[in-house]
């Protein structure tokens, strides 16, 4: 597979992720796709102990079942209080069927008369990108935050209007979309992806033009 075909499948089935990742990768030199541009593939079982174990066997999983190189997003909420819960486990913190207003009153509750200064959180976003079972690159961003028990702001998706960021005076929900990217886990993971990338594809084209 080549990646200087610039054709990249970008592996979610969240559409809150997959809205985000394309407003940033929007413009680019590169052809991405998104899960419903190619023929359905059953998700793989999410269960590695880590975002980054686990963005890297999906990242590996859809590339395999797809033949392109693919890009897997595996983030989640870790919060002091309650040990890192929810963790890699964010999506499914209310069950298998769980909505995000389903897990967000499950955190809700799991707080319930814990301080202001004991709600301290992060998100947490890895990033990996495979060709096949290969994996070349993977990255990582935080963002650091409170929660806060009523929602705030209507932008975001997940557990974002119940998450305060002290530095910016506002709910991941209350910014707008592209400030959210700017800041947020998900932006400095793609951010460096999107940068390894580029230096990735210059080098094979190097190494390609050496070769000929
Ligand atoms: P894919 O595996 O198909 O990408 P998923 O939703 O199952 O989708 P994860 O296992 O990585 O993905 O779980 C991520 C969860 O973490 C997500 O469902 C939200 O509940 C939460 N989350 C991650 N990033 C978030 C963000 O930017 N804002 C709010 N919540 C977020």
């Amino acid at each position: 597979m080549e990646i200087a075909r610039r054709k990249i499948l970008i592996a979610t089935s969240n559409p809150g992720k997959l809205r985000e990742i394309q407003q940033m990768t929007e413009g680019m030199s590169i052809d991405w796709l998104a899960l419903s541009d190619i023929e359905p593939i059953d998700p793989p079982v999410e269960d590695r102990q880590t975002f980054a174990g686990n963005a890297a066997k999906k990242a590996r999983y859809y590339s395999r079942h797809s033949g392109l190189w693919t890009l897997a997003d595996d983030s989640g909420l870790e919060v002091d209080a309650l040990d890192g819960a929810p963790g890699v486990h964010s999506a499914r913190y209310a069950g298998d069927d769980a909505s995000d207003a389903d897990n967000n009153a499950k955190l809700i509750k799991a707080l319930a008369g814990v301080p202001d200064q004991r709600r301290t959180a992060r998100f947490r976003c890895a990033m990996a990108l495979a060709n096949g079972r290969k994996m070349p690159l993977s990255t990582e961003g935080e963002i650091e935050g409170q929660i806060i028990d009523e929602p705030r702001g209507e932008n975001g998706f997940g557990y974002d209007p119940h998450f305060f960021s002290i530095e910016h005076g506002c709910t991941t929900a209350e910014m707008p979309a592209e400030i959210k990217n700017q800041v947020s886990h998900r932006g400095q993971a793609l951010r460096s992806m999107l940068e390894d990338l580029k230096r990735f594809i210059q080098f094979q084209e190097f190494t390609r033009r050496t070769h000929e």
